[in-house]
């Protein structure tokens, strides 16, 4: 998978995807990831890239004009015209279900705001999906655009190693995880859970799907069939 992002900070993409299984995967050629700053597309001696809401209010709005050539610059650099997606509160909530249907996608091209917002006619005629990670408000779309290309990138085909899959985590069937117990055994006096020590199979395979529906049910019963808050 290919994954644009545009941004006016690019920096801030250097540490956070270049550890672990999202470093392995650009080193396997598995995830290609560009970084392009939209302050490269400024006309003007100044670099502007922004300017006042029209109506008045507070702050600044990034330009139509400038996003769109930046766009159409990152666009032409493969062949794939890739999904568009803009990270902002607007938008839907990220699932696990959209996580998977953009892991599908040959390339992602992922535009991150700054300031007050961009123009609305960037998300009209540009955007193809506007996605929320969560209802709150940040400074900027960087940080959920590292989210979402985190999240992704488990599920593109060869990521995690041949160990793990993400189809039997949690959430593939709807349920949070069981809670997981290591060595030693005992520890001040806080025990595992005696059925995981037990070497019984069947029981150990009853007491995690106990445990995932409990938890559920517990912290969020909204995941459980049946609750409409959906
Ligand atoms: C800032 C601001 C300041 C004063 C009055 C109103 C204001 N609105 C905003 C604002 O919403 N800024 C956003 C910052 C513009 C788009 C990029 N920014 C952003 C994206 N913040 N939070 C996100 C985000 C994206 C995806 N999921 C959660 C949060």
């Amino acid at each position: 998978m290919r994954v644009d992002v545009l941004t006016l900070f690019p920096d801030a993409f250097v540490g956070p995807l270049d550890v672990s299984i999202i470093k392995r995967a650009r080193a396997d050629g598995l995830l290609e990831l560009a970084i392009h700053d939209i302050r490269e597309q400024a006309t003007d001696r100044h670099r502007t890239v922004d300017d006042y809401p029209f109506g008045g209010g507070q702050g600044m709005v990034l330009r139509v004009d400038i996003l769109d050539t930046a766009l159409q610059h990152v666009r032409g650099l493969a062949g794939e015209p890739g999904l568009v997606v803009y990270l902002s509160p607007q938008g839907e909530r990220l699932t696990d279900a959209i996580v998977r249907e953009l892991a599908q996608e040959e390339r992602l091209i992922l535009v991150c705001g700054r300031y007050e917002g961009v123009d609305e006619r960037f998300v009209e005629h540009c955007v193809d999906r506007e996605i929320s990670i969560g209802d709150y408000v940040l400074t900027g779309g960087e940080l959920p655009a590292m989210v979402l290309i985190d999240a992704v990138t488990r599920h593109v085909p060869g990521a995690l190693g041949d160990a793990a899959s993400p189809e039997e985590e949690s959430f593939a069937d709807g349920l949070l995880e069981h809670p997981q117990y290591t060595r030693p055994a005992e520890y001040r006096g806080w025990a595992v859970p005696e059925t995981l020590l037990s070497g019984h199979h069947a029981k150990i395979e009853q007491w995690k799907r106990e445990q995932r529906l409990a938890r559920t049910r517990e912290r969020r019963p909204d995941l459980l069939p049946g609750d409409d808050n959906s």
